[in-house]
């Protein structure tokens, strides 16, 4: 249907390790041939997408020479007006990254991570990127007596305001966005969810620089709600970014196409997006399945895009259902929104109620109906 195709001004972006993903994992070889970044950006600009993101390895996937990369890559932007509003530095997939990069144990090691991302801050900044991820998939432990986690969080604190005070220096207009992960590849993550990273940000010299990227599986495997974390990642200001992808519970980090883990999850995870004012990228941090081939994968592109598009219009029809409304006026949805206290209430008040706990013990909220309500919009048997 023509109502989900997608176009640029739906802002979707993919990162070239996405579909570029050659499908190595632990227990097996490639099955995939190496993709070219620029074979990348104009197939993902003739499906609609708006722009790509990128690792500074990630251009190198087929053109050995930097240069000669970065300028085919800047060729294939401008033939298709696909825009670069992420990047990000690959500090894991190295050997010498194996203890972590701006953690790791070895000092040395530390200042070489920050020479790697200092050189693609200038790269990144060049091509018009806003927002700089930082996923620290390497920076943790197996065996609790390896790290000093206390020390390590003042590495990790030392590392991005100095990343921080480099960007203000050269007045680039780019900001942080921290990853979360529980876990894989380390048995252990440092800053392991929304929560922990949000805590870790208040600490900073330059708060007000980083926020958060947060990606779908990476809180799902953790057992903990997506769609809570982003509300709050939004109350704070922090959802600077986010990875879009599907996780069928705590497993393994499966990076399956968004919609195709929890649905529901991803059906009130758009309507948030669509209606709690975040404006930036749409971004799939996804893997097409090991099992596909080739030409499977663009139609695995489209698929991450086709889903959200679709979310977007039952989350859209969901919200003006006059019988959703009703349902949510009768569970009191709204009433949330009052303040406690009225406008120059005071605590003492609270004393002047006249309040019968036992019959307002004994009403419903009837939330069942609302899930319902939702239930079958998704299903399409409403709307
Ligand atoms: C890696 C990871 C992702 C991160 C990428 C950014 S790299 O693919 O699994 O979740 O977003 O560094
Ligand atoms: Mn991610
Ligand atoms: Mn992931």
């Amino acid at each position: 249907m023509a109502e989900f195709t997608p176009t640029p001004d739906d802002r979707f972006t993919f990162g070239l390790w996405t579909v570029g993903w050659q499908a190595r994992d632990p227990f097996g070889d490639a099955t995939r041939a190496p993709l070219d970044p620029v074979e990348s950006v104009h197939r993902l600009a003739e499906l609609g997408a708006y722009g790509v993101t990128f690792h500074d390895d990630d251009l190198l996937a087929v053109e050995p020479d930097k240069d000669t990369a970065v300028a085919a890559f800047r060729k294939a932007l401008d033939e298709t007006g696909m825009q670069v509003p992420m990047a990000t530095t690959n500090l894991f997939t190295h050997p010498i990254f194996k203890d972590g990069a701006f953690t790791s144990n070895d000092r040395d090691v530390r200042r070489y991570a920050l020479r790697k991302v200092l050189r693609n801050l200038d790269l990144a900044a060049s091509l018009g990127a806003r927002t700089y991820v930082c996923w620290g998939g390497r920076e943790g432990a197996e065996s609790d007596a390896a790290k000093d986690v206390r020390a390590a969080l003042g590495r990790y604190k030392e590392a991005l305001d100095l990343l921080c005070s480099y960007v203000l220096d050269r007045g680039y207009d780019l900001r942080f966005a921290l990853e979360p992960k529980p876990n894989e590849p380390r048995g252990d993550i440092l800053l392991p969810t929304i929560g922990h990273a949000l805590a870790f940000i208040g600490e900073l010299e330059h708060p007000e620089m980083v926020g958060l990227n947060p990606e779908v599986g990476h809180e799902q495997m953790a057992g903990l709600n997506f769609v809570h974390g982003i509300a709050q990642a939004l109350w704070h200001g922090k959802l600077f970014h986010i990875d879009l992808n599907g996780q069928h519970g705590p497993k393994y980090d499966q990076d399956l196409i968004f919609g195709h883990g929890d649905v529901k999850s991803a059906f009130f995870l758009v309507d948030l997006l669509e209606h709690g004012g975040y404006d930036g990228p749409r971004h799939f941090d996804y893997k097409p399945l090991r099992t596909e081939d080739a030409a499977d994968v663009w139609a695995s592109a489209a698929a991450n895009m086709r889903t959200y598009l679709i979310l977007r219009e039952k989350a859209k029809q969901f919200r003006a259902d006059p019988e959703v409304q009703d349902a949510l006026r009768a569970s009191r949805v709204d009433e949330l929104a009052q303040p406690t206290l009225a406008p120059g209430e005071s605590l003492a008040d609270l004393w002047n109620d006249e309040f019968d706990p036992e019959a307002a013990a004994a009403r419903g909220y009837h939330f069942t109906r609302l899930n319902q309500l939702a239930l079958e919009h998704l299903l399409g048997v409403r709307g």
